[in-house]
Order: structure tokens, then C-alpha cells, then sequence
């Protein structure tokens, strides 16, 4: 008996041989296959999550698991090291952002080593630095040249008590994070690229991207929102007329009011000559800009005593002033249809105008009344007059050509997407390559002037971006005209910084932001993992950017991931008791726990807590555990072989301490496995091929976790690895049992690679970081015995178990033989014989 595994000191042993030996740099010459295998880059906000791990561990698997199958693997890992946490803790400690992120990096960085992960850390990368963001600069400037950069008047938060720009996430139930003042929309000159002018070309590319996960497509879909509506004119009752877009044209009979924005000139023109509607248009600024914020808030109006004509009824339907309807969006006015639109019909509610149904599910439904919501769905149209009995698709395609014909509307594609706003008024951002002269205008910074870096000296004593008031920085001459200009201090929005750091990973020249020749040997990714809350924003950003740089002949390729999986979240349970006097819960650690099979009880007192339910981890409900502390206890196999187990890695997986001991178990026992016999035994022997059904379950094995590793399917791998260490431990002695135990190793290597260095260490050949996949024999694949049916006159009467391939002949027999048979024969003679080989035998009577 060997003594136990000890992860505290074979961890640290095996990972400085991986340092010592290189493994993991990827080799940029290679001849091999390549695989560039990513996840998602984590922000340095301070230590790593249990969320890290689970994301870090998968990839690691999946890299370690190419590498034994012969690529070249590219497996890099950076630093997302921009953004507002790095400014807030720079206003609530008063420390520098670049001094808190690098220290926060360096720390990470140390987990990530300590949990074993095959990381090729000479690419390492942080956005924050001059020799990432300089390179994204020169990017942005040869985008600008190409006319994909433009400047433009929008809508900011603006706090009128700290005179500042507030990002969307500072502004809290509408007001000031900090000042708590009702936050006001301002107009401010901004930075932005065009993503609308690659609409169509990343709506198509989703139909290419046949190994992303069905949902995410979807979610883009959507997002950059294709429609065909239509856009048609309103006759006012002042005279006037007011344009609408509509993507329902269809229940254009249900109208029954017109809405437009505050800034809408008809509400200018109405504002006037009304107080009343001054105010109202003030009211509506306040508030924040987000489609969700505009979601959520309550509807409100200001009838402006104008009506509009319907189009087709000749109906007068009353025009407002809405604050849900966007000047940006569309024409800043809407046709309302409070039946199949939900915001018109919490508006209409409130204001007791009409609700039509115009679409049912069928003709009897035409007036059945509303469930308290509007009803959005598909059916035909009922109470539209001309229309009545159509499809939408149809009674959209009617509207939209009789519109067309009287000449007062035409059909138009319209699309959600926006330009994506990326000026930021921060400071710790990637600052925007631009200088304003009185004289010149807007001018680019020449390249050769690259980076424009951040100044280190500045203060967060005061509100507002701390660039703008730095006493120097901004002074600058005019490259083009020499006299006193300005820079510009905005900074790049954060997700700019990643949506193209995949391709420095790639190659990292250091005069030019990446070598095409490069990327086109590395791209596209081969597997990207990470959470499901960026399947909107960041990846539809790298594929805008990557769409955007082939466009400018930068790069030859126009997907930047070929395969994506979104991982789910990890979970733990709560514990909690009632504080008497309010009622509120007051939520306990789970180290101050201690778990029972049926209840907990608390360390403290050793009464009881309340078990509540199992939920993402978060520092409000304390049910939170420390990588670091279970690496300390259990080490770093016990945890990445948890993150692979029992959950499929797309769904939520519960942390328990139970789960973790187990995975910790099963180390030891893995140990007790490799450590005592298995060195001891030559490879093969005289007994090689006895253990036959132990064999072919190896090489079942073998092939199985393969294919599960490959489809990101861990627990399954998971699953059979556990069944071969059953039968290897439960097997004799032999040589069979050798290679079994061997091959086993070589399995868990990529999940448990500490393990199975100490263990392999026992071979005396070399690294398993560096050996290859063992290789199974497909013939061994299927069992060699079958099971074949023996029917009389097509009713079942017994089976035989024989050897797979037996002859017709002899299944004829052992058929006959049976004792079954004869007795359902009941001595009848035996006009005909059917035998299907491996299958069947039929004995016709
Ligand atoms: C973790 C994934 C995440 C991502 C990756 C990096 C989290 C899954 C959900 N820099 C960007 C970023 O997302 C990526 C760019 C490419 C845009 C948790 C979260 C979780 C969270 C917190 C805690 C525990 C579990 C502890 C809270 C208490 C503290 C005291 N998720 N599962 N579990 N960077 O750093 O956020 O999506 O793929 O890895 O994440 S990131
Ligand atoms: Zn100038």
C-alpha cells in the first residue's frame, strides 16, 4: 500500500515542470494540426470565481486533450482590464485603477497556476496596457479611414449634481449611483461604428455557424432584428401630417391612437403654445436611456388635442405625446395598436383608450376579450374590413401594396440594430485616437504617435471624467495645422477591447496589432467557451469586428469562432434564519455551516439554520465558496474533477461539500489504483488477451471519452472513466489489467493532469503533459457475443446467447435444440427455416 496523494506538494512540483519544460507554448512553425482552443477572458476584478474555474477547467480539458491527440494547440489566457470596477474602487479606497488592476492580475494569475491550468503564458495579455490598447488605437484609426468610424449628437445620463456622464450601470431606478439626483438625458457629440452597415452580412453569417448552440443564433437574431414593415403618413387634423414605421401593418385596423416622441416636432410645434406640454416634454427627459429602462417605466402621455386620420376608415384617432417612443428610433412617431402591441396597451389602459382585437386564433374568436395583456402571436385577421380572414404575413403584404397604390405609404426593411455607441467618459479606457482643432476639426492622430497613453497622475476626488480635467494632458498641437488644439477624452467603450483580442493572442507583432499570415493559420477558434451572458453583446461585437477588419483587407477570416459553448452557472444552496423583529432572513457562509444529511446547524451556536434553495452564488446571500480554499484542502484535481462531473456542463451545476469530498476520494482511490501495482507489471505478457471483457471495455473507453471530450459532453466522460476504474480495481492481476490501468491514466490526464504526472512519473517516460492519446482498436469495439430470438411461427419462444458471426447452420440447430421450441412445436414437422445472422432464427411449423 502506498502512501496517499498529496496534492499540496505535487501540484506546485508538476506545474513548475510544465513551466520548466514549455508545454504549452504554442509553436507558431508547426507542421502539426492546429487547435486554438479559448475562453473567455476574465475581468481582474480581483480573484477567481468558482464561475472561472468551471469555464477554465473545460477549456483546459478540451486543450490538453488535442495536445495528446497531436495539434498544436494555441490555449492563451489575458485580461479584460479595463472598465468602471477598476474606477470605483479608485473612488471608494482611493487607490489608482492601473495599481488595483495589476495587483488584482497578479493575484489571479497565481490562481490560475495553482489550479494547473495548460496555459500558453508568454501571450499573456492585458488590455489596460499601451502594448494592447496602442494597437486597438491604430485599429480604430483604419477603420475611421475606411468610413467605419463616425461622430455623432446623442443621448447620455447626465447627473446635473455631479456634472457628469453616468454610464447605463450607474444609474440606479433612474437616478445618480453617487448624488442620487434624477439622472436627465443630455445630447452630447459621441464616437460610432458602424455595425448597421454589417446588418445583413452578420444576420446571413449566423446560418454558417452550424456549432453554435441553437439559442444563441436566436438571441442574435433578433437582436440585429430584420422586419419588413411598413412606413406610411398620417393626416393631421392642424393641417399636418406625421410619418410612422410599423412591422405590423397588419392591424392597421386596430389603431387607435398616434404616439410621438418628445422631440418629435410635432410635440415641439404642440409645446409651443402649451405650458402644459413643456412640462411634459421636461418630464420625459428625465429617466434612463435604455431599452430596458423604456421597457420597464411607466407609460405616460399628453394628449395634444390633434387627431390623425386613419388611412384606410378615415377615423379620427388622438395624437400623444408618449414617452416610450424614441426620436432615434424609426421616425420618432407610432401607429398604436394597444391589442397586439404591449406597451400601447399598458398605455391605452392607463389613458381608457380602445383596445380592437384585430388577429384571433380563428373567426369565432374575433371578440374574445384580452387576458390583461396584449397579445403579440400569429392567427388571422378579424374586424379589419378587407382583411378579415387573412394570414398576418398576408394582410401584411395587402396594407403594405394598397398603401403603395394610393401612394400614402411604402414597404421598407427596417432593423433593430443600432450603431454601436462606443465614446465612454471615463478614464480607464482605451483612449480614442483624435484631436480637435478649432481650425482642422475632428483629426486623427497619426499613427506614428500611437499609443496615445492614459496619464498616470490623476484625481478621483470629484465627479466626472478625470481625463477632461487632467491640467495638461489634453493640450496638444494640431498634427495637421501645428496651433493649440485639444485631445479628445473620451475613452473606447470596454467591449471594444474585446472584440478583437482573439486575434493578438494569435500573433503579437510589435509594430503592427497582429501578422494576417498568422491569423490565418490559428483562426477561426476552434472551441470558444464562456457565460451565456455575453451571446449577445460581445459576440455579436467580435463578429462585427473580425466582419469588419476582412472588410478592410486586415484579415482573410469572417467568423472569428467556429464552435461555441455557453456554460451554465454554479449554484449552492442558502442557509438562512429569520430575524425576528423584520422578518428578513439573515443568510450564513457555508463555512459557517456544518451540513447533515436532513438539516445544518450553525458552527456557532449548533442550533439549527434554515437549508433554502440552490441558486447562483452571490455575496448577498453568502452562499459563496473560494476556489482558492478547496485548492488549499482538496487540491486542484479534486476541483476540476468536480467542475466536470454530474452536471452537463450547459446546465446549472451545485457545489456541495459532499460533492467535493467525493471528487477528493476519488483522487486517493485513483492514487491506491496507479500508485501500487499498475508500475510494477510489464506492459504485456503471456496473459495479454485473457481478460477479454475487461479489454473491450478499455478500448469502449478509449473511444468514448474521446468523442465525449470532443462534444464538450465532460460528465459523460466522466461517467465511463468511473465504470473502467470499477473494473480495472475489481479485475486480476494480468497484463490486461496493466494496459487497462494504463490507458485509464492516460484518460484522466486531462482532467486530473497532477495526478496522473505523479503517477506516470512511475513509467520513467517523460511528461503526460506531453504523451500521446492511447489508441483503441475499433474491431474491439462491439461485443462479440449477440443475443438471437428464437420465434415458432413468429411468436418468441427463446433466445440464444452465441458468438457474433455464428452460422446459419448452427443457429439452426441450437434452435432446434432448445427445449422451448420443441415444446411450442409440439411435435408439428418444420416446413421452412428464416435465420437473420446475429439476429433471428424463425422456425415455420
Ligand atoms: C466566467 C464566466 C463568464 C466568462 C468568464 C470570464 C461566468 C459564468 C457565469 N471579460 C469578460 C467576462 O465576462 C469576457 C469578455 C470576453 C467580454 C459565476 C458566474 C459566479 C460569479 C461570482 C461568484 C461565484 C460564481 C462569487 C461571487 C461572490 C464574490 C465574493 N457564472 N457562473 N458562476 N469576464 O471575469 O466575468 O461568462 O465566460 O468566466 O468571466 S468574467
Ligand atoms: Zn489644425
Amino acid at each position: 500500500m502506498t502512501e496517499r496523494f498529496d496534492p499540496a506538494q505535487a501540484d506546485t512540483r508538476w506545474q513548475a515542470a510544465w513551466d520548466h519544460a514549455q508545454c504549452f507554448r504554442a509553436d507558431d512553425t508547426s507542421t502539426k494540426p492546429r487547435s486554438y482552443v479559448l475562453e473567455m477572458f476574465p475581468y481582474p476584478s480581483g480573484r477567481i470565481h468558482i464561475g472561472h474555474v468551471r469555464n477554465y477547467t473545460m477549456g483546459d480539458v478540451l486543450a490538453r486533450y488535442k495536445r495528446m491527440q497531436g495539434h498544436e494547440v494555441l490555449h492563451p489566457m489575458g485580461w479584460d482590464a479595463f472598465g468602471m470596477p477598476a474606477e470605483n474602487a479608485a473612488m471608494e479606497k482611493g487607490v489608482h485603477p492601473g495599481g488595483w488592476t495589476r495587483e488584482n492580475i497578479a493575484n489571479m494569475k497565481a490562481q490560475l497556476k495553482r489550479l494547473g491550468f495548460a496555459l500558453d503564458w508568454s501571450r499573456e495579455i492585458a488590455t489596460c496596457e499601451p502594448d494592447y490598447y496602442g494597437h486597438e488605437q491604430a485599429l480604430f484609426l483604419d477603420l475611421y479611414e475606411h468610413g467605419l468610424v463616425y461622430r455623432k449628437e446623442s443621448a447620455v445620463n447626465w447627473d446635473p449634481v455631479d456634472h457628469t456622464v453616468l454610464a447605463n450601470e450607474q444609474v440606479i431606478d433612474g437616478r445618480g449611483w453617487r448624488s442620487g439626483a434624477l439622472v436627465e438625458k443630455r445630447k452630447l457629440s459621441q464616437w460610432f461604428l458602424k455595425i448597421t452597415d454589417f446588418a445583413d452580412e452578420l444576420l446571413e453569417g449566423l446560418s454558417s455557424l452550424d456549432k453554435w448552440p441553437e439559442k444563441v443564433r436566436t438571441m442574435q437574431e433578433n437582436w440585429i432584428g430584420k422586419s419588413q414593415g411598413l412606413q406610411f403618413r398620417f393626416d393631421l387634423s392642424d393641417g399636418g401630417s406625421v410619418e410612422v414605421y410599423s412591422t405590423r401593418p397588419d392591424t392597421i385596423f386596430g389603431a387607435s391612437f398616434v404616439a410621438v416622441a418628445a422631440e418629435h416636432p410635432v410635440a415641439q410645434g404642440v409645446a409651443a403654445h402649451s405650458q402644459a406640454a413643456q412640462d411634459f416634454i421636461a418630464l420625459c427627459k428625465q429617466g434612463g436611456t435604455t431599452a430596458a429602462e423604456l421597457e420597464t417605466a411607466e407609460k405616460l402621455g399628453f394628449d395634444t388635442g390633434i387627431t390623425a386620420s386613419h388611412p384606410f376608415t378615415g377615423a379620427a384617432l388622438p395624437v400623444y405625446i408618449a414617452n416610450f417612443v424614441l426620436m432615434d428610433y424609426g421616425t420618432g412617431a407610432v401607429m398604436a395598436v394597444p391589442g397586439h402591441d404591449q406597451r400601447d396597451f399598458e398605455f391605452a389602459t392607463k389613458y381608457e383608450l380602445p383596445i380592437l382585437r384585430v388577429v384571433a386564433a380563428s373567426a369565432e374568436d374575433a371578440d374574445k376579450p384580452f387576458a390583461g395583456e396584449a397579445e403579440a402571436g400569429d392567427g388571422i385577421l378579424v374586424n379589419s374590413d378587407i382583411l378579415n380572414g387573412l394570414s398576418v404575413a398576408d394582410a401584411k403584404a395587402q396594407v403594405i401594396a394598397r398603401a403603395e397604390a394610393e401612394g400614402w405609404g411604402e414597404g421598407k426593411t427596417v432593423w433593430r440594430l443600432r450603431d454601436w455607441g462606443v465614446s465612454r467618459q471615463r478614464y480607464w479606457g482605451t483612449p480614442i485616437p483624435f484631436i480637435h482643432c478649432e481650425i482642422c476639426g475632428v483629426v486623427p492622430v497619426p499613427k506614428k504617435h500611437l499609443p496615445v497613453v492614459l496619464p498616470e497622475d490623476v484625481d478621483f476626488a470629484t465627479p466626472g471624467n478625470p481625463l477632461a480635467r487632467h491640467p495638461t494632458w489634453k493640450h496638444v498641437d494640431c498634427p495637421q495645422c501645428g496651433h493649440a488644439a485639444r485631445r479628445e477624452t473620451d475613452t473606447l467603450d470596454t467591449f471594444v477591447d474585446s472584440s478583437w483580442y482573439f486575434l493578438r493572442f494569435a500573433s503579437q507583432p510589435g509594430d503592427r496589432p497582429f501578422d494576417p499570415a498568422q491569423i490565418a493559420q490559428w483562426l477561426p477558434v476552434e472551441q470558444y467557451i464562456g457565460g451565456i451572458e455575453h451571446a449577445i453583446l460581445h459576440l455579436l461585437y467580435a463578429r462585427f469586428w473580425t466582419r469588419a477588419l476582412a472588410r478592410i483587407g486586415k484579415i482573410d477570416v469572417k467568423e472569428p469562432f467556429a464552435s461555441l459553448f455557453t456554460q451554465g452557472m454554479v449554484t449552492h444552496e442558502t442557509y438562512f434564519r429569520i430575524n425576528d423583529t423584520n422578518g428578513q432572513p439573515i443568510y450564513f457562509a457555508p463555512s459557517e455551516i456544518e451540513r447533515g444529511a436532513e438539516s445544518a446547524t450553525l458552527k456557532a451556536d449548533g442550533a439549527p439554520v434554515e437549508v433554502g434553495r440552490v441558486i447562483k452564488m452571490s455575496k448577498s446571500k453568502k452562499n459563496v465558496v473560494d476556489p482558492d480554499e478547496i485548492v488549499a484542502t482538496y487540491g486542484a484535481d479534486a476541483i476540476r474533477w468536480f467542475m466536470l462531473s454530474d452536471s452537463p456542463p450547459e446546465r446549472d451545476l451545485p457545489w456541495s461539500e459532499a460533492g467535493i469530498e467525493g471528487c477528493a476520494r476519488f483522487v486517493q482511490r485513483l492514487w491506491r489504483l496507479f500508485g501500487s501495482e499498475t508500475p510494477a507489471l510489464p506492459e504485456t505478457g503471456e496473459d495479454a488477451g485473457e481478460d477479454k471483457a475487461l479489454r473491450r471495455l478499455m478500448h469502449q473507453t478509449i473511444c468514448g471519452v474521446a468523442q465525449d471530450i470532443e462534444a464538450l459532453q465532460f460528465n459523460k466522460a466522466v461517467a465511463k472513466i468511473y465504470s473502467l476504474t470499477n473494473a480495472v480495481e475489481k479485475a486480476a492481476a494480468s497484463s490486461d489489467r496493466q494496459e487497462a490501468a494504463r490507458a485509464l491514466l492516460l484518460l484522466v490526464a486531462p482532467m486530473m493532469p497532477h495526478l496522473a504526472e505523479e503517477a506516470y512519473a512511475r513509467f520513467g517516460d517523460g511528461l503526460i503533459a506531453q504523451a500521446a492519446w492511447p489508441q483503441f482498436d475499433p474491431a474491439l469495439l462491439v461485443e462479440d457475443e449477440v443475443t438471437v430470438a428464437v420465434q415458432v411461427k413468429g411468436k418468441l419462444r427463446d433466445t440464444l446467447t452465441v458468438a457474433r458471426g455464428t452460422a446459419k447452420e448452427e443457429l439452426e440447430a441450437l434452435a432446434l435444440a432448445s427445449e422451448k421450441v420443441q415444446r411450442a412445436l409440439d411435435g408439428a414437422p418444420v416446413r421452412k427455416v428464416i435465420v437473420v445472422p446475429d439476429r433471428l432464427v424463425n422456425l415455420v411449423a
